[in-house]
């Protein structure tokens, strides 16, 4: 076999080695000790391998993540330096270092004006815990402590640790192991799915006004912040009617709600924006980051503060009890740098927003737009869902919706593809620096993945 790496060792003995010692993530775990986990090997541009030398196109950016794709010398270089140079030291003790000040300096120079701070972490889940204790503060600073409860929305999600999965919506989390007092949730905006007869812009306005509904039931003097994904991401690839995030936006102002978006998957160039929500066209108070700040080559997170907020924290707040051993890790913080201006200055966001996005879209409606199991295409820029349905007339969808889509994510890595499911949507979010060339494979490869399925479903 001619391979891009040296085997260490043969697949069987990592499995039972996984199998003895590791919990995964999200999954029955007895049950994948009977299959056996794939084990990757190496990643290089889109491109992974696992231990058999089997190789894949990875249309999902490791999990929405590598913005830069796999194996970037300069990524590893910026690492290996500022490993040599000072591996560690923390912002406690008064203390700082030049690989964060960089960093925070080329942040903002990419955010709107109305940002000014930003409280590090290791992870999007701990950047949302950290959301929840600032924006608490917020109002304690402001004289009005008894602004604490966060809204978020069912079937959102903002993490797996115990307050962000509690701001997230999704049932099943909040089921094991519990949530914390002082969060409510509305309905999410999937008007292909719950939007009955109601045209886009009529749903999407219906949901906002939910939020309106919320905060005068638990009363606007003791609602702190509504917590929200621009395009909702692990829930399914879901965007939200056009009138949805102007009425949010109009609520929030009115009731002094803050506005919390989190920009952990949309960040860093995913909608051909540098963030979301200048896609989407609101002004959020905090953004939730992570993930593709250092295109995923290390752990790195962050909460953005408005111009606004930091003021009041910084000059009114005295000390904010907060803090974390790696807030602004020098080496991952010297990645997120390198990361962000190869972002910057190879154009890449550009080229998402005027080339790559719309070759991606043309492609999904030329391929996709009349096939008999698809009834939606969503997405923008290096972003895209493919929503299964049974009849596209009533919108019915499939009863076993969420084995259909598991079933064409196995087609998928059969045929070299890795696509995401999600319930009956199939979602794409390749490296940011991918080529036509490889988006074209991507399409392909997804229809034959797209029509295994369809004739599985009857649909063929
Ligand atoms: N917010 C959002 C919007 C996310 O998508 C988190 C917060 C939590 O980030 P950390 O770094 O703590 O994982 C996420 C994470 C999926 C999937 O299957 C998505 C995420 C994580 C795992 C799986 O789409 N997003």
């Amino acid at each position: 076999m001619n391979l891009p790496f040296e085997p260490q060792r043969q697949t069987q003995d990592y499995q039972a080695s996984d199998a003895a010692h590791h919990i995964h993530a999200f999954v029955d775990q007895k049950a994948l000790n009977t299959e056996g986990p794939r084990v990757m090997v190496r990643g290089e541009g889109l491109y992974l391998w696992d231990s058999e030398g089997k190789r894949y196109l990875d249309g999902m950016s490791g999990l929405w993540c590598t913005q830069l794709g796999y194996g970037r010398k300069d990524l590893t270089a910026a690492a290996a330096a500022q490993m040599d140079q000072l591996a560690y030291y923390n912002m406690f003790f008064h203390t700082t270092h030049p690989a964060v000040i960089e960093l925070s300096e080329l942040l903002f120079s990419l955010l709107p004006g109305h940002y000014s701070h930003v409280i590090y972490t290791n992870s999007g889940s701990e950047a949302n815990e950290v959301l929840i204790r600032t924006v608490r503060r917020y109002w304690q600073v402001l004289g009005k402590p008894q602004k604490k409860i966060m809204i978020g929305r069912w079937n959102g999600y903002h993490g797996s640790t115990l307050a962000a999965s509690a701001l997230g919506g999704m049932k099943f989390m909040h089921e094991m192991g519990g949530l914390i007092p002082d969060v409510a949730h509305i309905d999410e905006p999937y008007w292909y799915a719950q939007g009955g007869d109601l045209t886009p812009a009529e749903f999407g306005r219906r949901c906002a006004l939910q939020l309106e509904e919320k905060i005068l039931e638990l009363g606007a003097q003791n609602v702190a912040g509504f917590i929200a994904e621009p395009f909702q991401g692990a829930g399914g690839m879901i965007f939200p009617p056009e009138s949805y995030w102007p009425e949010i936006q109009r609520i929030c102002r009115q009731y002094d709600v803050l506005l919390c978006a989190d920009e952990v998957i949309g960040g860093f160039g995913r909608t051909g924006e540098w963030f979301a929500h200048q896609h989407f066209g609101f002004e959020p108070d905090t953004l939730s980051i992570a993930k593709g700040l250092t295109s995923g080559y290390l752990p790195m997170g962050g909460l953005v503060l408005s111009k606004r907020m930091a003021e009041a924290l910084v000059e009114r707040g005295g000390v904010f009890a907060h803090g974390l051993t790696y807030s602004g890790h020098p080496v991952a913080a010297a990645v997120a740098l390198a990361n962000l201006k190869a972002l910057r200055d190879e154009g890449i966001v550009r080229q998402v927003k005027d080339d790559t996005g719309p070759y991606l879209h043309k492609l999904l409606h030329e391929v996709f737009g009349n096939h008999p199991l698809i009834g939606e295409i969503q997405g923008t820029g290096l972003l895209a869902a493919l929503q299964f349905v049974e009849d596209k007339g009533t919108r019915k969808r499939f009863a076993n919706e969420n084995d259909l889509a598991w079933q064409c994510r196995t087609f998928g890595f059969e045929e070299g593809v890795i696509i995401r499911s999600t319930l009956g949507r199939m979602i794409m979010a390749p490296a940011l620096v991918a080529s036509r060339a490889e988006l074209d494979e991507l399409v392909d490869k997804t229809r034959i993945a797209v029509d295994r399925t369809a004739r599985i479903a009857g649909k063929l």
